[in-house]
């Protein structure tokens, strides 16, 4: 137990010892409230500090065997990029760039468009789409894919520390100040330039049947500055958001010789984003994540980060979609195609955090809960089951079952937000 504690103090001192004295939550309006979590602490980062210290006493107490390899003395911990010094930050920058220029190991005949180690994990998120979005392996499924983009990061770019978060809440009112998307050349690059100015907003869920218009702002066409200037976008799109965006060279649906490979050629163009604060500013502020936070059960959760029931019927858009079009643009907008954009794994450590925060606030009751089914939006497709099998394709070997993904403690993983 005296690991425990350390951890503990660590924990609780890493989370800011210093609790302001603020107004009242319950009396300041809600404006007030959003603006004070700028200098004051985050409601949503006291949550992920109250969740730090259950998983460990829950796992020291409960999970036995489990604890024997995964415990304080080796856990290893996430932090957030702003958190990151300037050689840590460039070090991740060197390492994602040096996977885009490692040879896939995805067969040319599945991907035709996959020319580097960064692409095996994008054509495998663009090959299974629909069976681990709006489904009951979402959350477990994403966990996985981040922690193995980690993986090799450190296994075969040289990498020596951990993925890095974007806090939402933190950034929601300027996302562009925030370091990792400020454009300085220790950030995953800043906005586009203008570009795309034909199109006047990108509609939620699709543009041909928007619940939501995002306004264009200010970007929209390719980064130009920081050290993603030259990223290869090779893959997709799929379903993207961004007019301006050339189809992919197997984008026909009702070609039966194309299955497997739609989104999958080559599509050689530059990274482009439209980064959107009237977007970040609504979904993803402080109140909006701790309300999430707050859900009751993993149903409410479920469906309250993916949009709602039904999904972004009442001007609602979810933290998931919400951060994904924080950045936008192309391949950012497009759900088969955004891990294209390296910020990709910011905001899915982010929302793996928001998983991992709301699990270990009753880890007892929550570690194992589970919503949904094994397609795409469908409830009447068959319930996800904790023994269903996961795959990460080419981009990482082995399967691993969804229960073996609900714990950041369990299963390969030994890691912990902070
Ligand atoms: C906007 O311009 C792009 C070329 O930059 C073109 O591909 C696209 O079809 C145009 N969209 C509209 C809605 O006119
Ligand atoms: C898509 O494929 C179908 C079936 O092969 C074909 O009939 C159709 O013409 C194709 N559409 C386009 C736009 O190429
Ligand atoms: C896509 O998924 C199918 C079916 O699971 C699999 O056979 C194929 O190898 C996958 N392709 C890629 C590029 O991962
Ligand atoms: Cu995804």
């Amino acid at each position: 137990m005296r690991a425990v504690a350390v951890f503990l103090a660590v924990a609780l001192c890493a989370q800011g010892a210093v609790i302001d004295a603020r107004d009242d939550p319950s009396t300041t309006p809600f404006d007030k409230r959003e603006a004070a979590s700028f200098t004051g602490i985050l409601q949503s980062d006291v949550l992920a500090g109250i969740a730090a210290i259950n998983q460990q006493i829950y796992q020291a107490t409960s999970a036995g065997s489990q604890w024997k390899k995964c415990n304080p003395m080796n856990i290893v911990v996430r932090r957030e990029w702003s958190a990151f010094s300037k050689t840590e930050k460039k070090n991740y920058i060197q390492a994602v760039k040096c996977m885009s220029k490692l040879p896939p190991k995805t067969p040319k005949a599945k991907c035709p468009g996959c020319k580097n180690r960064f692409d095996d994990f994008l054509g495998t998120h663009i090959n299974q789409t629909f069976a681990i979005h709006n489904t009951g392996n979402f959350l477990a499924w994403h966990r996985w894919f981040t922690w193995a983009y980690e993986q090799t990061l450190r296994n075969e770019c040289g990498y020596k520390g951990y993925q890095p978060y974007h806090n939402w809440a933190r950034w929601a009112y300027n996302p562009m100040a925030s370091p990792s998307l400020d454009g300085s050349d220790t950030s995953m690059g800043g906005n586009g330039e203008k570009g795309c100015t034909n199109q006047s907003y990108y509609g939620i869920p699709t543009n041909m049947d928007p619940q939501i218009q995002i306004p264009h702002g200010s970007g929209g066409g390719c980064v130009k500055s920081g050290p993603f200037k030259d990223w290869p976008v090779n893959l997709g799109p799929v379903f993207t958001d961004s007019l301006c965006t050339p189809p992919n060279p197997y984008s026909n649906f009702s070609d039966p010789a194309q299955a497997g490979l739609l989104g999958l050629g080559h599509n050689p163009r530059c990274l482009k984003r439209d980064i959107s604060a009237w977007t970040s500013s609504q979904w993803t502020n402080d109140a909006m994540v701790t309300k999430l936070l707050n859900s009751p059960d993993i149903k409410t959760f479920w469906y309250d980060m993916q949009g709602g029931n039904p999904a972004f019927a009442n001007n609602f858009m979810g933290v998931h979609t919400a951060g994904h079009f924080t950045v936008g643009g192309d391949p950012g907008s497009d759900f088969f195609t955004s891990p294209g954009d390296p910020w990709f794994y910011f905001h899915h450590a982010q929302i793996d955090r928001a998983w991992w925060t709301w699990q270990n606030l009753q880890p007892k009751d929550r570690t194992k809960a589970l919503y949904g089914t094994i397609v795409i939006a469908d409830p009447t497709a068959p319930a996800t089951k904790l023994t269903d099998s996961m795959n990460l394709g080419y981009a990482y070997p082995g399967t691993i079952t969804v229960e073996d993904a609900m714990s950041t403690m369990g299963g390969p993983f030994c890691y912990t937000y902070i």
